[in-house]
């Protein structure tokens, strides 16, 4: 096992697969014939990165020690760590995102995740700004439908915001322009629903991100939103036209 934790941290650097991983569980040491691919995890510096807790923090004696139980226990699902190195404290964390909340410094520690890229064939480009980082483009279609289809067979969704922050860069990002976004009630009026993520709208979030007193579905027909130049959200009916914003999932 020292031996093991040895290689694991050596090798932190680059994936590296595993076969037949030894588990220390309990007192008991079993071989799994299992197979797990060791993700390269590196020390993120973007400080409003976070990630959804796969469960409960337990005790690591090293940061490679909490990937690989991470990825034991986690399987793909584990797609980062926090890990706090006096406390020598792990956390399972799943796909990074910057409208998740980062570890907290004093009880998590630091996030680490692989390198985060933009895949830019198709277009899109690699955005920052306001302390967020999309992989955006603008989309040819031109009504929500057409928009939604074509955003996805570019293997995005249409840009979804959980902070003032990511509602800013997007405004900055079509200059001037009033956007359409990931995020609509067709399905349940009064049940808005995020395209990225299939969850729907908090209370603190519509708090936020919402022009206060919408979403209104003024006429008993608004079920689409858009992202106002300069101010914030807005459910319109879905027929209204606007640009619409595809985002990528950075990779
Ligand atoms: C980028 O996306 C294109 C189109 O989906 C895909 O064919 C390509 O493999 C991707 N490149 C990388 C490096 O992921
Ligand atoms: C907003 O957009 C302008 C023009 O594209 C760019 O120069 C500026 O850096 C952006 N601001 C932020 C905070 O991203
Ligand atoms: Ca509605
Ligand atoms: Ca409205």
């Amino acid at each position: 096992i020292t031996e093991m934790k040895t290689l694991l941290f050596s090798e932190l650097l680059r994936p590296i697969t595993l076969c037949c991983v030894l588990v220390f569980n309990g007192n008991q040491l079993m071989s799994t014939g299992a197979t797990i691919v060791l993700q390269s995890f590196q020390k993120s510096t973007a400080e409003k990165l976070g990630a959804a807790r796969l469960g409960s923090p337990w005790n690591s004696q090293s940061l490679a020690a909490c990937v690989s139980r991470c990825m034991i226990e986690y399987s793909t699902a584990c797609k980062s760590v926090m890990y706090h190195a006096n406390l020598r404290l792990c956390t399972p964390g799943s796909q990074v995102s910057f409208d998740l909340s980062p570890p907290d410094d004093a009880a998590e520690g630091d996030l680490y995740c692989p390198e985060l890229a933009c895949n830019t064939s198709d277009g899109f480009t690699l955005e920052s700004g306001f302390g967020f980082m999309v992989c955006i483009r603008l989309l040819d279609s031109e009504t929500f439908a057409q928009q939604r289809i074509e955003c996805s067979s570019l293997g995005g969704f249409l840009a979804s915001a959980r902070a003032m922050e990511k509602l800013n860069l997007l405004q900055n990002f079509s200059s001037g322009a009033t956007s359409l976004m990931g995020l609509d009630d067709q399905t349940t009026e009064g049940t808005f629903i995020w395209h990225d993520t299939g969850l729907p709208l908090t209370a603190s979030e519509q708090g936020v991100l919402f022009i206060p007193g919408e979403p209104n579905n003024y006429g008993g027909d608004e079920d689409c939103v858009i992202n106002n130049f300069n101010s914030r959200l807005n459910d319109i009916p879905c027929y209204f036209r606007y640009p619409a914003i595809c985002e990528r999932p950075m990779t």
